[in-house]
């Protein structure tokens, strides 16, 4: 490892004058990166955008006259300080690397990307960027949680402190909220067409979401701006789909070691990947159907059929993998038992959920996850997968528990989940005894709730924010108090647990 480390120190940096020395079976981008202008703002440039939205723009951007569409990424966290000066030194440029399940392994750079702004350093510059006649989209992956609803009722959350500072400033904001309505209030007095607010997180109805989050905030500030948002702004809705690991420093020294260059924000990624958009945009938008991606008149079916079956998938893994002790999704998915429970799952508590689409073979989409899953070359950590697992749950899997429950249906592998949520939330440690890394805003109250469930089994449930009214379902708690039993024996061993309820 030394080694590398010494080698890398004495590697071109990643940039637009190093991009001839990389191996010749590099795609690297071959149009003129000078002659683009930047009609995409993206807020949140995390893993997930550069392997996903940006990877697409770098296809988009092979066509000849879509010069007008690549990116100028924003950064809002203080935290993105140290991302802006890699970028800078590295003209924007980064190396994804797409890892099959066969083991073969494609290399790309991606060029779609030509300018930073990092906003805790200077707001206003963000704010023209958005007004700029040239910003035709504003693109946002700010994840579930930067959506600031409360789950349980669906509602914007006003007792966010930065929400209510950028309620009261909102010309000197600090969240995507206050951005976008400072832009959007110059825009109309200006008489400038607004832009497409394009959210690419993965939430259900994400257009729909910042629509209606965005005009809870501005109805509130500006009810006249709400009026003119509300009648010309376009949030298209889409599901996005790529599985994309956090970036190590061992993917640092891969690409050192096999591209011979130093790239310090390289992404890996797995080689599927979709992107199916409904085609409702304010002003101009580029042909993203001419880059892979797929246009629709609806894409509820399509985001139905992902966020229960994949993400939920995932949080089934992650939550009982997590407390058996694997560190991985493919780990966890090649144990059979957890194979077997996982597919048992999609068969029994989800699939008879989810509509029929019209040229997508359910059975197939399943295998394909778990091949997916189970691609041994991309090491997706657990812990990534149940981070911020309060603002995931109730989407991927609580609705589904739900919608079973209205229809009288077993209900009885995803209570195991949410009991071993519970168990995870009190003793934050796996039956290994090894503490387990927690990443969760409502990280505090989770443990609050669950650490009382020794003297009263149904506390957990008692966090009616994320779990709605299921402590008054009596079939559904029947089931959850053998799980916490179950679970909360001693010396209890998940997979005999897991294997009971085959
Ligand atoms: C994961 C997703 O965060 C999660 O829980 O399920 O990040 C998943 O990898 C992506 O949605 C794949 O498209």
């Amino acid at each position: 490892m030394q080694n590398v480390q010494l080698n890398s120190a004495s590697l071109n940096t990643l940039n637009q004058q190093s991009l001839s020395t990389l191996p010749a079976d590099v795609d690297v981008p071959k149009y003129d990166r000078s002659k683009l202008t930047a009609g995409i703002v993206h807020i949140g440039v995390g893993g997930f955008h550069r392997a996903h939205q940006a990877m697409y723009v770098n296809e988009l951007l092979k066509t000849p006259g879509s010069e007008s569409w690549a990116i100028c990424g924003v950064g809002l966290l203080e935290a993105n300080r140290g991302l802006r000066d890699v970028l800078v030194k590295q003209d924007y440029l980064y190396s994804l690397t797409v890892r099959h399940p066969n083991g073969q392994i494609d290399h790309q750079v991606i060029g779609s990307m030509i300018d930073f702004l990092f906003a805790p350093e200077n707001k206003q510059q963000v704010i023209d960027k958005l007004v700029n006649a040239d910003t035709k989209i504003v693109s946002l992956t700010i994840t579930e949680g930067g959506y600031n609803f409360n789950p349980a009722t669906g509602e914007f959350d006003y007792t966010n402190p930065e929400i209510i500072h950028d309620m009261a400033n909102f010309h000197d904001p600090i969240t995507a909220f206050g951005y976008i309505t400072a832009a959007l209030k110059q825009r109309k007095a200006l008489g400038m067409k607004p832009f497409t607010v394009q959210s690419c997180d993965n939430v259900q109805h994400n257009g729909d979401m910042i629509r209606k989050m965005l005009l809870a905030f501005v109805s509130k500030i500006d009810a006249e701006l709400g009026q003119w948002i509300e009648a010309n702004v376009a949030f298209p809705n889409a599901m996005v789909d790529r599985i994309t690991p956090v970036t190590t420093k061992a993917d640092i020294e891969y690409v050192a070691k096999t591209l011979h260059i130093n790239d310090e924000w390289p992404i890996t990624c797995e080689a599927f990947t979709q992107w199916v958009i409904e085609d409702n945009f304010s002003d101009s938008r580029p042909a993203f159907d001419n880059a892979g991606a797929q246009f629709v008149a609806d894409v509820t079916p399509f985001e139905k059929m992902k966020i229960r079956l994949l993400n939920a998938g995932h949080s089934v893994l992650g939550l009982l993998g997590s407390i058996h002790g694997f560190a991985t999704i493919d780990e966890a998915v090649s144990d059979p038992l957890f194979a077997t429970y996982l597919r048992k799952f999609m068969d029994d508590e989800v699939t008879p959920l989810i509509e029929q689409l019209p040229g997508i073979d359910l059975n197939q989409y399943k295998d394909t996850l778990i091949e997916r899953f189970a691609n041994p070359n991309i090491k997706d950590s657990l812990a990534r997968i149940c981070l911020e697992s309060s603002a995931k749950l109730p989407k991927f899997i609580i609705a589904s528990i739900n919608e079973n429950i209205a229809l009288n249906r077993d209900t009885s592998l995803a209570c195991l989940v949410i009991a071993t949520w519970c168990l995870y939330s009190d003793k934050q440690v796996n039956q290994q005894g090894e503490a387990l890394e927690i990443n969760d805003q409502m990280a505090a109250q989770l443990h609050q709730f669950a650490s009382k469930t020794e003297q009263d089994p149904l506390a957990f449930l008692q966090l009616t924010d994320l779990f709605g009214d299921l402590n008054n379902q009596a079939t559904f708690c029947k089931e959850y108090l053998k799980a916490i039993a179950d679970l909360y024996a001693p010396n209890s061993d998940i997979k005999a647990i897991m294997q009971a309820r085959l």
